[in-house]
């Protein structure tokens, strides 16, 4: 399988985030994908090219224009401050506030677009989302045009980003770009899977009125797991989108096999939709060394949740999401998608 990545990635690195109260180093950093790229050139899996350039349009399907331009400009008017500090949110508009007036002050403009404090912007923040998005984009084409999958090999992560917010570590949402360019390109049905321990949130928002792409999350229970406030089983999808939302939300620490079951219903469901595609959102943070939660996967499971997808028949997009275990995130994504490949 190809795979797509772009240096860009390095240009987005945040010092610090605050984890149980101290401020620590930021879990998500650009050794993530040196190693899954090593990796991945380790096993021989295939070629890694650069993205193509996209342009903006395909974003633009996803993600409102205030907020795409935002985080253009943010970091260079935050230098233009004489800010070199990343750049974190200290309030946010919640319930009674208004958003629909931008803030002059850069800070407040934080707390309008993001709804965490872990999610630094730095120098290359929007450069290295941006590459992302075109990793993914540039993976979907190779698919549209008869691969039988390709992976996005990028950083940031995008599962939490919505259509105007950050969060979570992602600023763009990578996997639902992918799956809106299936649309675009004439499928009338798409799956997207994410089965990163956290719940997408951010994707689950930008289709959740849609029929037309199936939203699926295995995740930690959102009562004690981020992102918190969204992930429950009775989401299932509003209006038109009435029925194609699906969560799985296990408590933390639950064994594989509940973990197994839920992914056996979720790819049931991708076979009653009747997808002509699947992007999968693929993080690996459901390792059991994961330093920030709490599921068992190792590495003959990630083989067989690849070739549990690969049995799904379905063109298929692979996007990189989370996985903070370092040292093995490149080793369980390559487990991935070698057990996609039949190896
Ligand atoms: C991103 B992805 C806040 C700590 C919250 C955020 C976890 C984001 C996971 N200071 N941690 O889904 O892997
Ligand atoms: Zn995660």
């Amino acid at each position: 399988m190809r795979c797509f990545h772009s240096p860009l990635h390095r240009g987005h690195a945040g010092t610090h985030e605050i984890y149980r109260g101290e401020l620590v180093p930021c879990f998500e950093k650009p050794e993530r994908a040196d190693f899954v790229l090593q990796a991945f050139q380790r096993a021989g899996l295939g070629e890694v090219s650069a993205p193509e350039d996209h342009g903006l349009a395909p974003i633009e399907r996803i993600h409102a224009p205030r907020y795409l331009a935002f985080l253009a400009r943010v970091w260079d008017a935050w230098a233009a401050q004489g800010g070199t500090r990343d750049l974190l949110p200290a309030v946010w508009p919640t319930r009674g506030f208004r958003d629909d007036i931008e803030p002059d002050n850069l800070v407040a403009q934080l707390g309008l677009y993001s709804f965490d404090s872990g999610s630094p912007i730095t120098a290359g923040t929007w450069t290295a989302a941006l590459a992302g998005a075109h990793c993914a984009l540039t993976a979907q084409a190779a698919v549209a045009q008869g691969a039988r999958a390709a992976f996005s090999l990028a950083r940031p992560p995008g599962h939490h980003a919505g259509t105007d917010f950050y969060g979570g570590y992602c600023f763009l949402n990578h996997a639902a770009i992918a799956a809106q360019a299936f649309v675009d390109g004439g499928a009338a049905r798409v799956a997207l899977l994410d089965v990163d321990y956290h719940h997408g949130n951010g994707t689950q928002q930008i289709f959740y009125q849609r029929s037309d792409v199936l939203f699926q999350s295995i995740h930690g229970d959102p009562r004690t797991e981020y992102p918190f406030y969204l992930g429950h089983a009775d989401e299932t999808g509003a209006g038109t989108g009435l029925g194609f939302n699906a969560n799985y939300p296990l408590p933390a620490g639950s064994d594989n096999t509940r973990w197994f079951e839920a992914l056996e219903a979720a790819c049931r469901r991708i076979v009653a939709h009747g997808a002509e595609a699947l992007v999968v959102s693929l993080g690996v943070d459901t390792f059991e060394g994961d330093p920030i939660s709490r599921f068992h996967l190792r590495t003959p499971e990630f083989k067989r949740l690849g070739a549990r997808l690969a049995a799904l028949g379905l063109p298929t997009v692979f996007v990189l999401e989370g996985g903070y275990a370092v040292a093995e995130i490149g080793d369980n994504v390559v487990s991935v998608l070698a057990g996609f490949e039949g190896g």
